[in-house]
């Protein structure tokens, strides 16, 4: 598939896209945003996928959607758009995403980044939510995720100055998993993919699903659901492959079956 705006490869089960609009920090606009959707769908139905890894540049995951594209646009033109049906759409993807994050992760970038499972940072990237600035708020999921992720008041902090925080002080909220040098950042979520990449493909995404589940449901349904993907799982052919591989001391080979 030809795409302007992100690029794609694919290495060891893993799909890496990279946002690609250096010029203007990996601004989203609209072509952007369903380019990217449309890869993360079509790897997600890639039986030869496992895991997914989103990442910008050095200098920027993403610096927020494009002001160009908001600025003269009325209030019923962007209702119009629909571009939030796209963007929601990105939750549905069963297959985990890893986010590789440098440099400006802001507004539309900090919701992007929040949409992935797993999220290194390199030491400088600075993440937040400065649409306040803008005299507006987030859209597309900056009150809502950015809540659940470092508490009601970092968050109060962040959306009502605008500013941003290292990506240490993300690490110190759990709103990213590690923190490597610039130079390592995306071979460190390489390497995180490729572990994730061996493991039986439908436990992991049952997995996920259950994690982003318990965000959601009190703990008695989230309970129940965790106990039906389990016994989902004792179905597979995986399973039987696990355990026989446990029990003979050899490595599993799961097909996703
Ligand atoms: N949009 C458009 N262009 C941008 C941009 C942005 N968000 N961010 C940077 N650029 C452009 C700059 O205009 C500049 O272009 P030229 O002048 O060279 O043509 C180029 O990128 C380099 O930027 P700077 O010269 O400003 O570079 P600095 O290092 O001095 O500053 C900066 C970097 C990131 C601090 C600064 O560029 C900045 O403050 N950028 C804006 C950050 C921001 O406010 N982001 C939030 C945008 S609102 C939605 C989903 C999400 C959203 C909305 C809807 N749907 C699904 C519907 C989210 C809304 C937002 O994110």
């Amino acid at each position: 598939m030809a795409y302007e705006y992100i690029k794609t490869t694919n290495e060891d089960g893993i799909g890496i896209i990279t946002l690609n609009r250096p010029k203007i920090l990996n601004a989203l606009n609209l072509q952007l945003i369903d380019e990217l959707v449309a890869e993360l769908e079509r790897l997600d139905r890639d039986p030869d996928i496992r895991v997914i890894v989103l990442a910008g540049n050095d200098k920027a995951f993403a610096a927020g959607a494009d002001i160009n594209e908001m600025a003269e646009a009325s209030a019923i033109e962007i209702m119009k758009r629909d571009q939030f049906a796209v963007w929601d759409r990105m939750s549905l993807i069963s297959k985990p995403i890893i986010g590789a994050v440098s440099g400006f992760v802001l507004g539309g970038g900090c919701e992007l980044m929040m949409n992935c499972d797993i999220v290194i940072a390199s030491e400088t990237a600075v993440i937040g939510q400065p649409e306040i600035k803008l005299g507006v708020m987030p859209g597309a999921g900056g009150t809502q995720r950015l809540t659940r992720a470092v508490g009601m008041r970092k968050a109060m902090e962040m959306l009502l100055t605008g500013e941003p925080i290292s990506a240490k002080e993300a690490l110190r909220y759990g709103l990213v998993n590690r923190v490597v040098p610039v130079e390592a950042y995306f071979q460190e979520a390489l390497k995180l993919a490729k572990q994730i990449a061996v493991q039986p493909p439908l436990a992991v995404q049952v997995i996920k699903k259950a994690v982003h589940k318990a965000e959601d449901l009190p703990l008695a349904e989230g309970m129940d659901y965790e106990r039906n993907g389990f016994y989902l799982l004792l179905a597979s052919e995986d399973r039987k492959e696990g355990m026989q591989a446990f029990l003979n001391k050899r490595k599993p080979r799961f097909t996703g079956n």
